[in-house]
């Protein structure tokens, strides 16, 4: 006896990329309490039970009112046991004891702590606390020695956990424009990532940049990072090598969704005055949790900045965490897909075009292994046409 207006969810789509998702989220004390499963399990090597929390989330997103009931989940699609026993939990007593318990273990804690040092993934925090290190300070007494990237990201931690703001991203991007057309006038550059969906914040800012004439992009990115490090936008970066062009299986080797784009993974140094607004001291304080350690790394700070200055926030520029790719302009439209995100939705493509079209698409290329080819594509409108998918707009992806 499911009335007709309950009937109208089950119609939900099970793929996410066959859904339209805004930011426009009815349903958060739900989705929180999935993601952060969600997140428990990535960090714990369990990406598959990950997979399924956001799976379930994302389904919770693409409602257009509040799950009030959990008679108005049936029919719908990706909600497993342990996903709706956790909604349950979430109905009937205002939040779940699993996501309780877990916010509150010692492990999760440092999880997060340590993960949030840019260059320290979850298997690097896994030893860490298997070796007792649970904070920055121990790590910061331990022997351990980082590598460059954990070394920048311990120093500019406060910074880097704090979002960045659509206003820091759009300046980052003048920036980036502005090198970018300085060592080869006529190359565009777009925004990708969280910002081109619409996010009003982000852990860091993603821009792709290509040339309209093919082969004009190469050797592109040296050259901007180059120009960028000369003004002293640079605290930190690495720079990958296009590595498809010496792939031995031809364009794509379509299985892999790893990705062969020259790329470059940048901490940038945004001045002060670039900034707008007067954010930053709200979200400081709002943003640093009780068992974060509250960072002293003063020891660590090696430029201007020391103990008390920082504290009294007069540095006068903040790190940024920014990603740089750069495509030939016949991959655009799929590097463009690709690296818009969310990372579920890029996820559910990828299954979307294996699972129920044979095909296998990458942020390179797209192959259809009925046909043996290729399928070109100069816009993302063409690629979802491939798929046998309706179009979804950047501002809808968020799944
Ligand atoms: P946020 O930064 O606003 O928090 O979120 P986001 O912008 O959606 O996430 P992101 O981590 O910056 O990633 C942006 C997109 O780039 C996302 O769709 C995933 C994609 N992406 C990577 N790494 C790689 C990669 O190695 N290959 C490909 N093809 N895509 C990648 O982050
Ligand atoms: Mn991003
Ligand atoms: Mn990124």
């Amino acid at each position: 006896q499911v009335d007709e207006s309950k009937e109208v969810e089950s119609i939900v789509p099970s793929y996410a990329c066959q859904r339209r998702t805004t930011l426009e989220n009815h349903n958060t004390v739900f989705t929180d309490a999935l993601s952060l499963l969600a997140e428990n399990a990535e960090l714990s090597d369990e990406d598959g039970r990950g997979v399924a929390f956001r799976r379930a989330a994302a389904v919770l997103k693409a409602l257009h009112s509040p799950v009030t009931d959990l008679l108005q989940l049936r029919g719908l699609p990706c909600l497993g046991g342990h996903s709706l026993r956790v909604i349950k939990d979430v109905l009937e007593n205002g939040a779940s004891s699993e996501v309780e318990f877990t916010k509150q273990s010692e492990r999760f804690k440092a999880l997060k702590v340590l993960t949030g040092i840019f260059g320290v993934g979850a298997k690097t925090a896994e030893r860490w606390i298997r070796e007792g290190i649970h904070s920055l300070p121990q790590l910061q007494d331990s022997a351990h020695t980082l590598n460059r990237a954990q070394q920048a990201g311990l120093e500019h931690y406060d910074d880097l956990n704090q979002p960045v703001t659509k206003a820091e991203g759009d300046t980052i991007g003048e920036i980036v424009a502005k090198a970018v057309m300085s060592v080869l006038p006529g190359a565009q550059m777009t925004l990708i990532g969280g910002f081109r969906r619409g996010k009003l914040t982000g852990h860091d800012v993603d821009f792709l940049i290509t040339h309209p004439e093919e082969g004009r992009e190469v050797g592109l990115m040296p050259k901007v990072v180059s120009w960028l490090e000369s003004k002293g936008f640079l605290l930190y970066q690495k720079t990958t090598r296009n590595s498809y062009l010496e792939s031995k299986d031809g364009p794509a080797r379509p299985s892999s969704n790893m990705d062969r784009f020259e790329r470059c993974f940048s901490i940038f140094k945004l001045p002060e005055d670039a900034k707008q607004g007067t954010k930053q001291t709200e979200t400081l304080t709002e943003d640093t949790p009780e068992d974060t350690c509250s960072l002293t790394t003063p020891s660590l700070v090696k430029d201007e900045g020391s103990e008390s200055t920082k504290r009294a926030n007069l540095k006068p520029w903040r790190a940024v965490r920014v990603d740089l790719v750069v495509s030939p302009i016949s991959q655009f439209a799929f590097a463009l897909l690709g690296w818009t995100g969310s990372k579920l939705f890029e996820r559910e493509l990828r299954r979307w075009a294996g699972h129920e079209k044979a095909m296998s698409l990458s942020s390179h290329a797209l192959y259809d292994n009925t046909q043996s080819k290729y399928l070109r594509a100069s816009s993302e409108e063409e690629i979802f046409a491939h798929l046998g998918l309706e179009y979804i707009p950047p501002s809808e992806r968020n799944a």
